[in-house]
């Protein structure tokens, strides 16, 4: 038995998996550590010298385990970093996101956000460095995040514990996202043909065939072992219409389309 396997064998079932994803230096770890304390382990996720934490904690009598991850940019790059972020949320595919954030810059913020919505996991969006805001006079419409995106959104000061409880509430009462960016119609109707392929599996079908449209080398990995040949070759064979459609790269194009949704926020 290895470290993490003893660390996990001490609590009992896990009710939920909590994966805690975003930037680089916005508090993940500190937020991670005041949720589980001292019930927490960091590990190097296998054949990297990359650091995961994973540690639990109880909440309405539910065992809640919590993976902290390092700092990503986008579920759709391939730095080593992005690479086991996704590989993270794959292996995991009934977890719940917990995104946090800063002050620093709300678009790269809510890009990423589109983004994590597209996986259909509930999600809740943490501006942490309430303590900042403050000072700089920000405020942020809780409301309105809720209306766009159909997630709970909660602030905390992760150094000083401020809304930890309120973080652990959001978390209990956490949703699946109501948003979904709309590409045009040629994409739609190739990201429907392509989800059809992956129906066994309603939940992520839809971020599927966004993986596809983006890299799909990095996600051939990971759905050779769950779907049969045809239905990779199949996925594959209707991204290249997309491929075909633009002039310029098709993870460019799509990434404006993106940006685009994320600036009219
Ligand atoms: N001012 C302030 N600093 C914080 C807060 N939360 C974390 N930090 C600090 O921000 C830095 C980065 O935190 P860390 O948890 O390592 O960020 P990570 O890279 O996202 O895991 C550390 O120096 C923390 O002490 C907060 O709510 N307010
Ligand atoms: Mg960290």
């Amino acid at each position: 038995m290895n470290r993490l396997q003893k660390k996990r064998a001490t609590y009992s079932k896990i009710y939920k998996r909590i994966i805690i994803v975003g930037h680089p230096n916005v508090g993940k770890s500190t937020i991670f550590r005041r949720l589980c304390g001292d019930n927490s382990i960091i590990y190097n996720y296998p054949d990297t010298s990359i650091e995961i934490g994973v540690g639990w904690f109880m909440e309405d009598n539910k065992v809640f385990e919590v993976i902290d991850t390092p700092g990503g940019n986008s579920i759709y790059s391939n730095s080593e970093d992005d690479s086991i972020i996704r590989k993270i949320i794959l292996e995991n595919e009934d977890s719940i996101i917990l995104q946090v954030t800063d002050t620093r810059n709300f678009k790269r913020t809510f890009l990423y956000t589109l983004e994590l919505s597209e996986l259909g996991l509930p999600i809740i969006l943490d501006f942490n460095m309430a303590d900042e805001m403050r000072a700089r006079g920000i405020s942020i419409d809780f409301q309105k995040v809720n209306e766009i995106f159909g997630i709970n959104a909660v602030r905390t000061t992760a150094d000083e514990g401020e809304g930890i409880d309120e973080l652990k509430e959001a978390i209990l009462t956490s949703s699946p996202p109501n948003f979904q960016i709309k590409y045009n119609d040629n994409i739609e109707q190739v990201i429907n043909e392509i989800t059809d392929v992956f129906e066994k599996n309603k939940k992520f079908s839809r971020a599927y065939a966004n993986f596809y449209l983006f890299l799909p080398e990095s996600v051939e990995e990971i759905f050779k072992d769950k779907y049969p040949e045809e239905s990779i070759a199949k996925a594959k064979s209707i991204s290249k219409i997309v491929y075909d459609c633009f002039d310029s790269p098709v993870e460019i194009e799509l990434t404006k389309l993106k940006v685009q949704n994320a600036i009219n926020i």
